[in-house]
């Protein structure tokens, strides 16, 4: 039922409640009442597709597909509500009922469809892309359980399923009338037509699973234009051979879409992996080719209206799926097929982890999806041709074969498929381009590109900190919410010592938010008048929590030893999940709760600081988490992390970097210069110099402060259980520190200290931070996404005026 104003939705609610649930506002439940606010949103924001797909339709208009194994949305309902600009009217339409909106919203679950960085981009850019006016949609996988929920018992992580369908999901719509059959498994039977005197390839013998669309409309602000985030389901597949044990069939099914990311350890869990990235590659490519098939006359023109983005390497298999479309279902010639076919991806790397590039063993692959693993066989073998036939080097050759050593090589297959390769900051681009993708780059130039990442301000700093935003729009009018460029204006009135001081209330506003909610959900209590510091991110090694807590230590022993020392009191916050089988990261959690909880008890140190680990990290726990912070912990070794998106929603709320020169961080300080930022430690080009020569127990025995926090690891200071952090430090001084920890360590202690002295002045410091927003504007994912509208996607934005 439509509504717009407070009378239409109150008379809207009353009725739904009724038709829904057969109960009145006073019979029906918090839950109930959730979901019949959420299904009308969902009708208004569905009417909006409608709209908008009848816009397209008729402009035979070009759109942009991002295909991508997570999204993690965290909630959406205030999300909705804003966007559409019916936030108040329903706030108050509530309210003459006596119910409180916050209480609604409370009740929605997080979507965490996704583990961290990549997912939560993937989120970001739906939101900017529908406000954008552009069209683009989502496809991924409708996963039973999101990413596990986190609970912290006896100082350690355990792992518990993420129900986030427990009350259903309340956005999407169920679509079994679009289902796509997808073939796992069987033979390929090849026959000659002798009609047209060409092979015939014919997947059978398959195991056929139903891929069932479920669509959640994607709301932009203050626009009709309204995309779609298409999620796949698998389900029984009426075409299943009568022989066959039906409980095995099911079982195996109910594997694909059952969580995110299964335990890859395990050949089980492989299979399970290539399962899921086949399922939804072929699902989405199956539905989109059905529907260009509607409004043209053949795939002829392909490429001039679809455009995917592959977001890593995880749906790269589209490439060789979309070549067996053409050539198997349309009878396309392989080279007439190849050129269409390479003119719809790009590919946007989002990592030089060597660990996390996938490769898969030829024979799972030619197990699982015999017929596209011949067609990835014959791209291989043309693409080995032409580098051989361009360089004559068989080395070369052999580095940048897609299967190779028996494994297939998911990278090279997205780039040799992709118009487009991209890195996501400017310093992950360069190393991609010089270092890890050096071979391609040299042979194709010109598909690669930089897109530095970028965050929705809708989300991160209007929506999750009205208080700030009610600040800037008094000091720069409201035109920065609608244009976030605009918010560069804020530089001229950094001086001024009213808007500081009110900088510095909001900001304690915002602290004592994050306290109650610590307080509320954690029993966890916190000085709302200390520096909040905070590191907010997946555990890896690589990220340093290690080096964090080792100086939080440092910083135990010092007030232990000093009875003079004194410091201004400190509140050290951690947020990360750990993969639940890294055991290395796991035992840093536990390190980091074991270190606050001897914080806790000791009456000296806790004046001074405060540990806290906010269990089971997500996006709801980001929202309050990032601008309650003062100090943003950005500390991977630098080289590693590709860019980093807490960062950029740190800085957006005014908190100060505190970082190295790595991914996004080069960027945020070159913006905000180097003076407004506190930057540390060894640069990447010292790092990859240092690497042979480097011995970290030179940096353990010459420094004593090391030596004694690295010790405090053995000596039980922090555990009872015997060698319970032996393996932290063999990391460190056994296996020779991979991540430097102990060669950034003094310069870290520094860049503390220096802090520490610039917070200390209350009016410089609020004056840095209104800088760090100001200068903030790039970090916008609007800005992001116009750079790949330009540059990649080649997408036309629709004229809202027009959606009717
Ligand atoms: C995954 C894994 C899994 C196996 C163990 C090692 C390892 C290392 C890294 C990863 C990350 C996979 C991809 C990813 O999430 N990348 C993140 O993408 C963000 C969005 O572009 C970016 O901001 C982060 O820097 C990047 O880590």
């Amino acid at each position: 039922m439509f509504f717009d104003t407070k009378e239409s939705f109150k008379q809207a609610f009353v009725e739904t409640l009724r038709s829904n649930y057969g109960k009145s506002i006073e019979q029906a439940t918090d839950v109930e009442k959730f979901l019949t606010l959420a299904s009308l949103v969902k009708a208004h924001a569905n009417s909006n597709v409608y709209k908008t797909n009848t816009y397209l339709e008729k402009q035979a208009a070009k759109k942009m597909y991002y295909f991508s194994l997570e999204f993690l949305l965290g909630r959406l309902l205030t999300n909705n509500l804003m966007n559409l600009g019916l936030y108040k009217v329903v706030q108050e339409g509530l309210a003459d009922f006596g119910i409180d909106l916050n209480t609604l919203e409370d009740i929605e679950s997080d979507a965490g469809l996704g583990n961290g960085g990549l997912g939560r981009l993937a989120a970001c850019f739906l939101d900017s892309l529908a406000t954008l006016h552009l069209p683009g949609n989502g496809n991924t996988i409708r996963y039973q359980y999101g990413l596990f929920k986190q609970l912290i018992t006896n100082n350690e992580q355990v792992e518990v399923p993420d129900q986030w369908l427990r009350y259903g999901n309340a956005w999407e719509t169920r679509h079994p009338d679009e289902a796509v059959k997808v073939k796992f498994y069987g033979d390929v039977r090849i026959t000659m037509n002798y009609e047209t005197g060409r092979l015939n390839f014919e997947h059978v013998n398959a195991q056929e699973v139903l891929a069932v669309p479920y669509d959640m409309p994607v709301v932009g602000a203050d626009t009709k234009c309204t995309n779609v985030l298409r999620m796949w389901s698998a389900e029984a597949s009426d075409n299943f051979p009568a022989d066959q044990d039906f409980i095995k069939y099911l079982n195996s099914i109910n594997k694909i879409c059952l969580n995110v990311y299964p335990d890859d350890s395990t050949v089980e869990g492989k299979y399970i992996r290539i399962k899921q990235e086949y399922f939804f590659i072929a699902a989405g490519l199956g539905s989109i080719v059905r529907e260009h098939l509607k409004q043209n006359p053949n795939l002829d023109n392909f490429a001039e209206k679809v455009c995917i983005q592959l977001n890593d390497t995880h749906p790269a298999m589209s490439v060789a799926e979309l070549m067996r479309i053409f050539l198997d279902e349309y009878n396309y010639e392989w080279d007439k097929a190849w050129s269409i076919v390479s003119k719809v991806f790009a590919y946007t790397n989002h990592t030089v982890m060597q660990e996390a590039l996938e490769k898969w063993p030829v024979e799972y692959i030619r197990t699982l999806l015999p017929r596209v693993y011949t067609i990835i066989e014959e791209i291989n073998r043309r693409f080995r041709e032409t580098v051989y036939n361009q360089s004559h080097d068989r080395d070369l050759v052999e580095r940048t074969a897609i299967i190779q050593d028996n494994q297939v090589k998911m990278a090279h297959l997205s780039i040799v498929g992709s118009f487009s390769v991209n890195g996501v900051a400017k310093l992950h681009s360069k190393i991609l381009v010089e270092d890890l993708f050096r071979d391609f780059f040299n042979l194709m130039p010109e598909k690669f590109n930089n897109k530095t990442n970028g965050i929705t301000q809708r989300r991160w700093l209007l929506y999750s900190n009205p208080e700030l935003t009610n600040l800037l729009e008094k000091t720069i009018g409201p035109e920065f919410k609608h244009d976030f460029t605009q918010i560069e204006k804020l530089e001229q009135y950094i001086d001024d010592k009213k808007l500081q001081e009110a900088f510095l209330k909001v900001k304690y506003q915002r602290k004592l938010a994050l306290c109650r909610f610590l307080k509320d959900n954690y029993q966890i209590e916190v000085d709302p008048n200390s520096i909040f510091d905070t590191q907010a991110k997946r555990l890896h090694a690589y990220k340093r929590q290690l080096l964090n807590i080792l100086h939080v230590i440092y910083l135990y022993q010092r007030i232990k030893q000093y009875p003079t020392f004194t410091m201004p009191k400190t509140t050290f916050l951690f947020g990360a999940k750990a993969a639940p089988a890294y055991v290395l990261a796991k035992k840093i959690i536990k390190l980091i709760n074991c270190v606050a909880e001897k914080v806790d008890n000791d009456p000296v140190a806790s004046k001074f600081i405060k540990v806290v680990f906010i269990p089971n990290y997500r996006v709801t726990v980001a929202e309050y988490l990032m601008n309650a912070s003062d100090v943003s912990e950005q500390i991977s070794t630098a080289g590693k992390e590709a860019s980093g998106t807490g960062n950029m929603k740190f800085m957006m709320n005014g908190a100060i970097t505190l970082g190295t020169l790595d991914g996004a961080n080069v960027e945020i300080s070159e913006r905000v210069g180097l003076e407004n930022c506190e930057i540390f430690g060894l640069k990447a080009n010292e790092i990859e110099n240092m690497r042979s020569t480097y011995s970290s127990v030179d940096y353990y025995k010459q420094d004593a402060r090391i030596k004694q926090a690295v010790d405090s690891l053995l000596d039980g200071t922090f555990s009872s259980v015997q060698d319970d952090f032996i393996d932290i430090y063999n990391d460190l001084i056994i296996r020779n520190d991979e991540y430097f920890v102990l060669a950034d360590f003094a310069a870290y202690v520094k860049a503390h200290e220096h802090i520490n002295a610039l917070y200390s002045d209350r009016s410089a410091w609020a004056r840095l931070c209104l800088l760090n927003i100001a200068k903030s504007a790039y970090f916008s994912s609007d800005r992001t996404i116009l750079d790949y509208v330009r540059d990649v996607w080649h997408i036309k934005a629709i004229d809202n005026s027009k959606l009717k």
